[in-house]
């Protein structure tokens, strides 16, 4: 263990008992990289799981695993058994996926393969928030390991990082901030080309298309120009010729992702253009190319005075993108975060997926834990991320998920320079999980996260049964102590870390919950700022009836009094103090369960955790009581139970 550098995460493979006879051989046709890279981690895999070296042959009589390469293009794999022996068939990065597959299915207990899969979206990706100096903005697990001191880096590391990504399914990373800054800009000057050539060729190894972060402004930026205007013929020049250079150089690049007009970045609003039109210039420059545009929809006034109450950032991106629908070339897909705001740990899903009939779309999440406890405290969004793509939009008849609307799946990425990769042996689940989810939406959080434990800690059944309810409950655990029903945003400004119920309400940023000392919340239905309208019906209606408004996200859609009468009878300010002692109780009840995996697991990872399961109580006392003080300050009114608020 201490020889390693990092941890190997999910792919650390383990002996199995009654390998099936097919492990000793492997009778293989690769040709293409991704085929034979396939090949090594099927031996390499094989030899952990065995003990024994695989004979590598290419024709061979006995019980075998035949890999034969085809020269499909897609993604796609077979496997059929036949007799002792299991065939493997698929084009290159059909390969690469069946193999980790089968991998998996061995190490998890499986003993027989029989038909094919293909990933639910083309595109499965990640998004990175590094910045050329080494640092990653909302960064939990220690340094960026693409860039240092302004350098792209290259190597086994980020061979092993591509072979992660491969192996849960994700198949793109975009490797630097969408906020663009100093010498990442520069990523468009020929000066970085050869580096990021050769970085895409190790990540097209195994099939993860390499992409990149650009700023609007670049033209001015870089090509000397006094004006970004997308309308203007220079400006589109410019990005027609230097696209044209940088694919000559990167021929494999994905395409581009665009933060414009988005907390003070530079985008066609300061030309008086729509996003479409700022869109699309980019767009054509890299059709051209066969590249696509990501184009972010987190487009709202971030310079919002608080004593204005008619403004709704919640709006905003519909507001923005919808009456825009049809007007993006096809080599756009609008990037759209999974809620209205910015990832709180309870948002609803965002109005927009509904409202794009003739626009492509790639949906957001965010696996670094910005608001949801920093990979200190363990909050498993696996089942969050499910529930949001099997969320029903009902904007036309039949097939109408999310998960069947968008055309991709993107994710902030929580890996940094750890040994752990995600600063929290346990947050590899919701890396993982991601992967899993964007190659099958359908998988459930218990079978992916079973795999996750299973593969990262072994089989013993003690580990499984303490981890996966753990895992299962802990976003939910986490919500119970935090911002209460649905009204987020009470965290300590910048950071995002910790209780501060009024942090962010005298502010700028559009986040308010308008507390007196009667009542709390934004009313978002048809008497107040409209944004239930947003939705089909019957969403609409739902979520505009406090009666029918799910409890969970009740003061995100509603202004209620403290005294409002919950379901079950309890006053909502009760259900506050009540979820804040259930939630606070249960991240101590997951500290003491872990204690008794300390005889089953290596005791580094045990003391990782402790150590941060420690910080998870600390600060889940903390939000408990500073939650509960504030509201009862507020309101006056005691906890039926007489618990201690202060
Ligand atoms: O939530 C906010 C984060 C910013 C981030 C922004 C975004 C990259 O606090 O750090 O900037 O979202 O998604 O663009």
């Amino acid at each position: 263990m201490s020889s390693m550098e990092y941890s190997k995460l999910w792919l650390d493979w383990r002996r199995i008992s009654d390998a099936p006879d097919f492990m000793k051989t492997i009778c293989a046709e690769a040709h293409s990289a991704q085929g034979k890279a396939a090949l090594s981690e099927l031996r390499e895999g094989f030899v952990a799981m065995t003990g024994d070296e695989p004979a590598i042959l290419s024709e061979c009589s006995g019980a075998c695993l035949h890999m034969v390469e085809t020269d499909d293009t897609g993604e796609g794999y077979a496997f059929s058994a036949q007799g002792e022996s299991l065939r493997l068939e698929g084009g290159p990065r059909g390969l690469l996926y069946g193999a980790f597959d089968l991998l998996r299915g061995l190490a998890v207990g499986k003993r027989c393969f029989n038909g094919s899969a293909a990933p639910r979206y083309p595109l499965r990706m990640l998004d990175h928030w590094d910045n050329m100096d080494g640092s990653v903005e909302r960064g939990y697990a220690g340094n960026s390991f693409f860039f240092e001191d302004g350098r792209i880096l290259n190597g086994p590391r980020i061979r092993d990082y591509a072979r992660l990504l491969a192996s849960c399914g994700i198949n793109g990373c975009c490797i630097n901030n969408v906020n663009v800054k100093a010498e990442a800009v520069r990523l468009m000057t020929p000066k970085h080309w050869p580096a990021l050539a050769e970085l895409a060729r190790t990540l097209e190894e195994y099939g993860v298309g390499l992409w990149l972060s650009v700023s609007f402004a670049a033209p001015m930026e870089l090509g000397g120009l006094e004006t970004a205007d997308p309308m203007d013929e220079r400006v589109c020049r410019w990005w027609a010729d230097t696209t044209a250079a940088l694919y000559n150089a990167v021929p494999n690049l994905g395409g581009f992702l665009v933060k414009a007009d988005s907390e003070g970045r530079p985008g066609p609003f300061t030309y008086g253009r729509t996003q479409a039109e700022g869109a699309n210039m980019l767009a054509r420059a890299l059709a051209k190319q066969g590249g696509k545009l990501l184009w972010r929809c987190f487009v709202y006034n971030c310079t919002q005075d608080w004593r204005d109450t008619r403004t709704d950032r919640a709006r905003a991106q519909c507001d923005h993108f919808a009456p825009l629908d049809g007007h993006f070339d096809d080599n756009v897909l609008l990037q759209i975060k999974n809620g209205p705001v910015d990832f709180q740990p309870r948002e609803p899903v965002s109005p927009l997926f509904g409202r794009l009939e003739r626009t492509s779309s790639i949906i957001e999440f965010q696996i670094a834990q910005e608001y949801t406890g920093q990979q200190k405290h363990l909050c498993c969004l696996i089942p969050m991320f499910r529930d949001i793509l099997q969320f029903r939009l009902y904007h036309r008849p039949g097939n109408d998920r999310v998960a069947d609307t968008v055309s991709a799946v993107c994710a902030v990425s929580n890996m940094g320079r750890d040994f752990n990769w995600t600063g929290h042996d346990l947050a590899g689940a919701n890396l993982y999980g991601f992967g899993r989810l964007g190659w099958n939406p359908d998988l459930t959080a218990e079978e992916i996260v079973r795999e996750y434990t299973v593969l990262s800690f072994g089989d013993d059944p003690k580990i499984t049964e303490t981890l996966l309810p753990m895992q299962l409950s802990s976003r939910a655990v986490y919500e119970k102590y935090t911002a209460p029903l649905g009204i987020g945003w009470m965290v300590n400004p910048n950071h995002h870390y910790g209780p501060n119920p009024d942090g962010y309400e005298y502010d700028r940023w559009g986040t308010y919950h308008r507390a007196t000392n009667t009542e709390i919340g934004v009313e978002r239905g048809p008497r107040g700022t409209g944004y239930t309208m947003q939705y089909r019906l019957p969403l609409s209606a739902i979520y505009a009836d406090i009666d029918t408004c799910p409890e969970e996200l009740l003061l995100f859609f509603h202004r209620l009094p403290y005294t409002y009468i919950m379901k079950d009878g309890r006053t909502l300010i009760q259900r506050v103090y009540d979820d804040h002692f259930e939630g606070c109780a249960a991240a101590e009840e997951f500290a003491r369960k872990w204690e008794e995996l300390e005889p089953l697991l290596p005791q580094d990872v045990f003391e990782r955790v402790r150590l941060r399961f420690d910080e998870q109580c600390r600060s889940a006392r903390e939000w408990r009581d500073v939650i509960n003080s504030w509201f009862f300050r507020r309101s006056g009114i005691p906890d039926v139970h007489g618990r201690e608020i202060y």
